[in-house]
């Protein structure tokens, strides 16, 4: 079933929450490509204002939403006791998700979409682009000590919410077939970003066959690391909370690590049209590798820490050979906002790729320096 717009069937899915209070109004909020979000505003018994997240998970990308909703139940779940164990406060230090009128973890509406409520983490900022080393690097700690608390996490009973995700090697095949089918007409278009991808195919398996050769361990990882994806304490400016566990499945830790660099190592927005305002920022790599060691480095092995700057390498290459994979064919998967908007974000990520390149040998010594 195609989903309709989220809008008409948001009264549908507020009416499957009790809410504790009235319903004010739900407005779109926050930057995501892939899911519907909402913010809830309602009024309690005192009259104060309470705020929900309430989410359509898109069930296009996500097709089974009862494993999804059962790794995020599990994983908050054990992030809960962690926390609890080392006295933190589990209502801001994990996301809390609120169950439905019937006691269930989400809601199946009329139209084949899957609802989720999570209560709402005052008092922080969610960050599109990195103000400061400091908060970079707090963003790192805390993404680092994600992977850390989820180190002993039961890894054999998450589901696999997308198959092959960061398998490189297959978004690399999937490119060339949408290539081939050029079903839009666009690849005489975009030579340039076609040529790009394909000088870099034998990259593109680095990693997968390290992993496959046994080199390299899968670990519990959140597996979309951007910066966004953590709320950050308004007053203290610590990253506290790490947000949008769609994907937490068995991964490599080099692309948790990879994939917060192709995202914040740089001044610019992903969809930034002016590629001159695009580039790799050196000082913020170094600053995000001492984070994310300082907080996730002793649990690695000399191999994982060796090889993280071919996950920021491969991440970001990645990155962009889906976005051209979908501006192929015709922007089914991200979500756009105007013409071309998929390419704009495959010519970042390329030029980010390139600029990686140039400074290859100061980044593997920047990692080993704080390894
Ligand atoms: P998407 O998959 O679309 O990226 P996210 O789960 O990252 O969705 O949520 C989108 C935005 O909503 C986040 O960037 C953040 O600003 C906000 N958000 C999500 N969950 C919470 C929460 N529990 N408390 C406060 N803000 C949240
Ligand atoms: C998507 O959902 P969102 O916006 O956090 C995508 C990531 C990409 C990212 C690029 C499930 O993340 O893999 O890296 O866009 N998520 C999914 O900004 O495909
Ligand atoms: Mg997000």
């Amino acid at each position: 079933m195609s989903l309709k717009p989220a809008e008409e069937l948001l009264q549908e899915a507020l009416s499957a929450w009790e809410w504790g209070g009235t319903v004010v109004g739900a407005v779109r909020y926050g930057a995501g490509h892939i899911n519907d979000t909402f913010c809830v505003y309602t009024q309690n018994a005192e009259g104060d204002c309470v705020r929900f997240i309430l989410q359509r998970i898109n069930t296009n990308t996500f097709k089974d939403p009862v494993g999804l909703m059962e790794n995020i139940a599990g994983v908050t779940g054990f992030l809960r006791k962690k926390i609890e164990e080392k006295g933190g406060d589990v209502t801001r230090e994990t996301m809390n998700v609120v169950p439905t009128k019937e006691g269930s973890n989400f809601y199946a509406d009329s139209n084949g979409g899957a609802w989720r409520v999570y209560t709402f983490v005052e008092g922080t900022l969610c960050l599109q682009k990195v103000e400061s080393s400091e908060d970079f690097y707090e963003s790192a700690y805390a993404f680092g000590q994600f992977q850390q608390l989820l180190a002993d996490y039961p890894a054999a009973t998450l589901h696999e919410t997308i198959a092959r995700f960061h398998d490189t090697a297959n978004r690399y095949a999937n490119f060339e077939k949408a290539l081939q089918a050029d079903v839009c007409g666009r690849a005489k278009d975009v030579q340039k970003e076609i040529e790009f991808v394909q000088a870099r195919k034998a990259d593109c398996s680095v990693m997968v066959d390290l992993l496959a050769q046994g080199k390299l361990p899968l670990r519990v990882t959140h597996n979309d690391t951007k910066l966004n994806n953590i709320l950050m304490d308004k007053q203290t400016r610590k990253g506290i909370c790490v947000i949008d566990l769609d994907t937490v499945m068995p991964g490599l830790a080099a692309n948790d690590y990879g994939d917060s660099i192709r995202f914040g190592a740089n001044d610019c927005a992903e969809d930034e049209t002016d590629l001159s305002k695009v580039n790799f920022s050196l000082p913020l790599f170094e600053t995000y590798t001492k984070g994310f060691l300082a907080a996730a480095g002793s649990a690695l092995t000399d191999l994982e820490k060796e090889t993280l700057p071919w996950g920021a390498r491969l991440m970001t290459l990645e990155c962009g050979i889906r976005f051209l994979t979908d501006y192929l064919e015709g922007d089914h998967y991200f979500r756009t906002h105007r013409e071309g908007h998929n390419l704009d974000r495959c010519r970042t990520q390329f030029k980010l790729v390139s600029d990686m390149e140039q400074v290859w040998d100061e980044m593997m010594a920047i990692v080993k320096k704080y390894s």
